[in-house]
């Protein structure tokens, strides 16, 4: 089913254009321009954006407690195939309405599945094609693909951690195919957070079996990648609970161990997302540093929690500060590479207009655009970079650089305070000073 040119699924909602801090009008960018230029690089590039499909054009806004509120005009007809078709095309004009270089999405947030497998993908391969042709006539392009290993039924035990190895077979051919789809259309990374992979009660559990699936499963994955020639980055999603109890890839930290355990720290990096690391007890920073401090970084799922709450609440993301410092460890690090900001989140249940669709990716993306820049002038100006490498300085130089070249041990140490060094004179940490510095970035 092709769209005719002139049809708009958004009717009387335009491109959304950049018009300055100053704007007043709520469907402009203030601080997103796609075409400025910064480093010889286009906003659009430095920021490299995408919209979740899952949540922005599956998304119904049900809870446990109701159903969808949110009903979109092209989710009609008997034929699903078919709607899954003009579903597309509606998000597609999305994506370039919205200045959205990437999309994303799991196989069955585009299409159907089938009664069997070989249906499945089937149907797959039909939406993929069209996809492909609305990627090529918009330039829009796909930042990761994933698998849904976690809503049908016969996952409930998990997927490679299933105590099932039928189970575990079956998660692998839907991979396998997820796969080939993602290089079809390209995908530049692929994506595996860990759906069900994780335990409710250690009394029906075998935790090291299933950890060691887990990682046989990462492994066959790799092998196929590579002997499909996929060229994209694997990504790690952890997150600590939900809907598991346990979820095995907690952190980042515990993924690191896990990946270094099995043999897989070099095919893997994370894609970190922000209300998963609130989940874990972490700020959104904490997580980007500690995968960054191994040269992990590798994407971000955009999106943020409500700390009041212990689920994952997904919303848009509009805190400049917490963004800010998340930028700055970011760009430190040298930036996402082949990843990007994916926009995991979703609209509130009472966020029913398809305008609201526009504000929620306007705010986020202003969001992290004025965090880039904000986040830009302060490692130009260096002063948190001067106080910290000031703060560690004695490590550069004498006994200090002794220590990190492992050149002396306990004895020579305890030679030097009892014949040189004696008291060490504390020195402030000066953390209100600088939580003051911040500020000055942050509020002209
Ligand atoms: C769920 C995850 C999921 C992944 C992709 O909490 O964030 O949406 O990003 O499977
Ligand atoms: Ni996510
Ligand atoms: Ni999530």
């Amino acid at each position: 089913m092709a769209k005719s040119k002139n049809k708009s699924y958004f009717s009387g909602l335009d491109r959304v254009a950049y018009e300055g801090p100053s704007s007043e009008n709520p469907l402009a960018f203030r601080h997103y321009n796609p075409a400025e230029v910064i480093d010889g690089k286009t906003m659009k590039e430095h920021m490299r954006f995408s919209i979740a499909y899952w949540h922005s054009f599956r998304g119904t806004g049900s809870d446990p407690f109701g159903p969808g509120t949110i009903v979109r005009p092209w989710e009609k007809g008997k034929d699903p195939v078919s709607v899954a078709k003009v579903r597309l095309e509606a998000g597609f004009e999305f994506f370039q309405k919205i200045e959205s270089p990437f999309w994303c999405f799991h196989d069955r947030d585009i299409a159907p599945e089938g009664k069997t497998l070989a249906e499945s993908n089937k149907i797959l391969d039909q939406v993929v094609a069209h996809a492909k042709q609305l990627q090529k006539s918009t330039g829009v392009k796909l930042l990761w693909g994933t698998a849904n290993l976690f809503s049908n039924p016969r996952f409930m035990a998990g997927a490679s951690t299933n105590p099932d190895a039928h189970v575990f077979a079956y998660a692998a051919a839907q991979v396998k195919k997820a796969l080939e789809v993602t290089q079809e259309l390209g995908g530049e990374n692929y994506v595996f957070w860990g759906g069900r992979e994780g335990y409710e009660t250690l009394l029906n559990t075998n935790l090291k079996r299933e950890q060691d699936h887990l990682a046989t499963f990462m492994h066959m994955a790799a092998d196929y990648a590579k002997s499909i020639g996929f060229k994209g980055q694997f990504l790690i999603e952890p997150k600590p609970k939900e809907p598991t109890k346990h979820q095995y890839d907690f952190d980042v930290a515990s993924g690191i161990a896990f990946l270094r355990t099995y043999g897989l720290e070099k095919i893997f990096k994370f894609n970190i997302e922000t209300n998963h690391a609130t989940l874990a007890g972490h700020t959104f920073q904490h997580e980007i540093e500690v995968a960054a401090a191994q040269g992990m970084l590798g994407s971000i799922d955009a999106n943020s929690g409500d700390l009041l709450l212990g689920w994952d609440t997904d919303q848009f993301n509009t805190d400049v500060k917490e963004l800010t410092l998340a930028m700055v460890s970011i760009l430190r690090a040298g930036g996402l590479g082949s990843g990007g900001f994916n926009f995991d989140a979703k609209l509130r249940r009472q966020s029913i207009d398809p305008s609201d669709l526009f504000h929620a990716h306007i705010g986020g993306m202003d969001a992290y655009a004025a965090a880039f820049k904000v986040a830009r002038q302060i490692l130009a100006e260096g002063q948190f970079e001067r106080f910290v490498a000031d703060r560690y300085s004695s490590f550069d130089s004498g006994f200090g650089k002794d220590i990190e070249t492992r050149k002396i041990g306990f004895k020579e140490l305890e030679k030097l305070v009892l014949t040189k060094l004696g008291e060490p004179t504390p020195r402030s940490g000066r953390q209100e000073y600088l939580e003051n510095l911040l500020n000055r970035y942050l509020v002209k």
